[in-house]
């Protein structure tokens, strides 16, 4: 462990720290006052994935009501807001981001009261519901582009993207995300449709008024039903000319994102968080502006990127370059304070989980490692996001090609089988990176399907529900569960977590992710061993008599034993 000062300014024992700390600064809930702009600066979200969270009719799928009968598990972590992955009414070809009607509820999921039941129940337990809302693309069964696709003249035709064309060679060679040609041709119309994501998915023209307005109509019809913010899927692509293959970034991306702040965000306190794979610090600060110009933070996948090979896509991966991910996080946190605002994440339903990814998922090392990320990630400025299961210390699955659900793994699959990879390679990468990692069912005990289904799971539960579930970790003071219960705790209790400089240390380090947090009064030293080895570190001067915030050993020992990680601190006494 970290060689401090065993004592604290008032001489009291080293081991008594932790209790000491707790005790003198019971933990009461705080409860945000979110009417303000700005009460996500001490929230922590929650991401459900409903499909694959609690199944409550024993059809195998998650629902609505399985989240309601879990709501009182997310108060007991501590959370405050829940995004919730998109529950509308969808042919599930992209599991619910190709959505057929914004404004009802998929009946896979519920009904429009069990909607309006979880949005009063959480709102009981201090709760808010983050609705994800995909506006820059819906549905081909959606009744806009099955009006549009009748003809030219059809009023809905120009709510999308359209290119006249003889059917054999695609107005420009843009490629989809899921694989093949971002254009797809209607013989009835002589015209190619553009879809950034699958077939299924045409895109939104955003230069077209009308799209906008019916847009923002369908965002007030949510907040008229109690949701208090949104996750917007790709939001970066509104601003799309497909012409010149700009996807991201697009010229006229800011102007709309202004519109929709001024049309459908008026409230101060929503709680907005855009999805901009293609954000840099310098947009972040547009995307974040204090001001509420456009929304209260952006997911940016800087570092989400660094573990993939340079110029390749993300199946093809390296070791995570550990001095790159700290000048990442560095750049943000000091080029968002006091001008934006970051969001803080490794996990969502689209990535792989981060005990896997980037800690260790074996025996020795899975709950050690696991509270590392966590303590690594929520010491930074800006609202964490806790993927479900990943306050479990859920882990990555290894499943046969046939077991999966997910459209980008089956083309990605037959893509790379066509190119001449072999069945090994493709699967090394489909159980590295593939999204179905995510999206196995949330591990509740040890029993059959973890609880999770009393029928068939849609996608199989991983068999190590067993060891790895939430029952076991309630009853386990040491669980990774109630070491994200303190992390909660500490961001609403210490200013010094939503208001401190950041400071990088150790740059150059490729073992050891070390960086202090200050205000005036308080300051906190963050140290984390990214390696299985033990490593010699010594505490920073200013920090020998600091007290002991969270500690993911239960003893102290010279250096860094496997993946230590601790939470320093201490106040100005003025
Ligand atoms: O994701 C956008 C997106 O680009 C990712 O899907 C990423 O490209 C993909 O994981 C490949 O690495 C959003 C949603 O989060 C995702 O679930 C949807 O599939 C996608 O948009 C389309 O709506
Ligand atoms: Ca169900």
């Amino acid at each position: 462990m970290l060689r401090i000062a065993m004592g604290d300014r008032k001489g009291r024992p080293y081991a008594g720290h932790l209790q000491y700390f707790f005790k003198e600064k019971t933990m009461a809930k705080v409860i945000l006052n979110k009417q303000k702009r700005g009460w996500w600066k001490s929230a922590v979200f929650y991401q459900i994935y409903p499909k694959s969270f609690q199944d409550t009719n024993g059809d195998g799928i998650g629902d609505l009501r399985g989240v309601i009968s879990r709501l009182d598990y997310l108060a007991e972590l501590g959370i405050d807001g829940i995004w919730m992955s998109p529950v509308c009414q969808s042919p599930q070809v992209d599991n619910g981001y190709d959505i057929s009607d914004y404004r009802a509820v998929d009946p896979m999921f519920g009904t429009m009261e069990d909607m309006e039941t979880l949005i009063a129940e959480a709102k009981k337990r201090g709760i808010s519901i983050i609705l994800d809302l995909v506006l820059n693309h819906c549905s081909d069964q959606h009744i806009w582009f099955k009006e549009a696709i009748t003809g030219k003249d059809n009023p809905y035709h120009d709510y999308f993207i359209w290119r006249d064309g003889d059917g054999v060679t695609p107005p420009n060679d843009m490629r989809a995300t899921f694989g093949g040609s971002a254009w797809t041709y209607v013989p009835q119309l002589g015209q190619w449709y553009f879809h950034q994501f699958a077939v299924e998915q045409p895109d939104l023209n955003w230069d077209n008024p009308m799209v906008r307005r019916e847009l923002y109509s369908t965002i007030r019809f949510w907040v008229q039903k109690g949701v208090e913010g949104f996750r917007l899927d790709v939001i970066d692509q509104i601003g799309k000319d497909a012409d010149k293959g700009i996807t991201n970034n697009g010229p006229r991306l800011h102007e709309f994102l202004r519109e929709l702040s001024r049309e459908a965000f008026q409230e101060e306190g929503l709680a907005t968080v855009g999805e901009a794979w293609g954000a840099d610090v310098e947009r972040a600060k547009l995307y974040s502006a204090p001001d509420g110009s456009e929304l209260s933070m952006v997911f940016q996948f800087q570092h989400i990127g660094l573990d993939q090979q340079p110029g390749k896509d993300k199946w093809d991966t390296r070791p995570l370059p550990l001095v790159q991910l700290k000048e990442v996080y560095r750049s943000w946190q000091q080029g968002l304070h006091n001008v934006g605002w970051n969001s803080l994440f490794m996990n969502n339903h689209d990535l792989p989980r981060i005990v896997s990814r980037w800690g260790n998922d074996s025996e020795e090392f899975r709950v050690v490692s696991a509270k590392m990320l966590a303590t690594m990630l929520h010491g930074m400025e800006g609202t964490p996001y806790i993927y479900q299961g990943e306050e479990l210390g859920m882990t990555n699955i290894k499943l046969p090609i046939e077991a999966y659900a997910d459209i980008e793994i089956h083309n990605m699959y037959n893509e790379r089988a066509a190119k001449g990879y072999t069945k090994e390679e493709v699967m090394e990468s489909i159980w590295a990176r593939g999204r179905d990692n995510a999206r196995t069912p949330m591990q509740w005990n040890a029993g059959e399907n973890a609880g999770f289904t009393t029928g068939k799971p849609w996608l199989p539960v991983n068999p190590n529900h067993t060891g790895i579930n939430a029952e076991a970790a309630l009853s386990d003071p040491d669980s990774v569960f109630h070491y994200y219960q303190k992390l909660i705790e500490l961001r609403k209790t210490l200013e010094v977590f939503r208001d401190g400089e950041f400071t990088l240390l150790l740059p150059k380090d490729e073992k050891i992710f070390a960086y202090t947090r200050d205000t005036k009064k308080g300051h906190l030293l963050v140290v984390c061993n990214f390696t299985a080895e033990t490593l010699p570190y010594e505490v920073p001067e200013t920090f020998r008599n600091s007290r002991l915030l969270i500690h993911n050993y239960k003893t102290t020992a010279p250096g860094l034993r496997p993946y230590e990680a601790a939470m320093l601190y201490y106040e100005e006494q003025f």
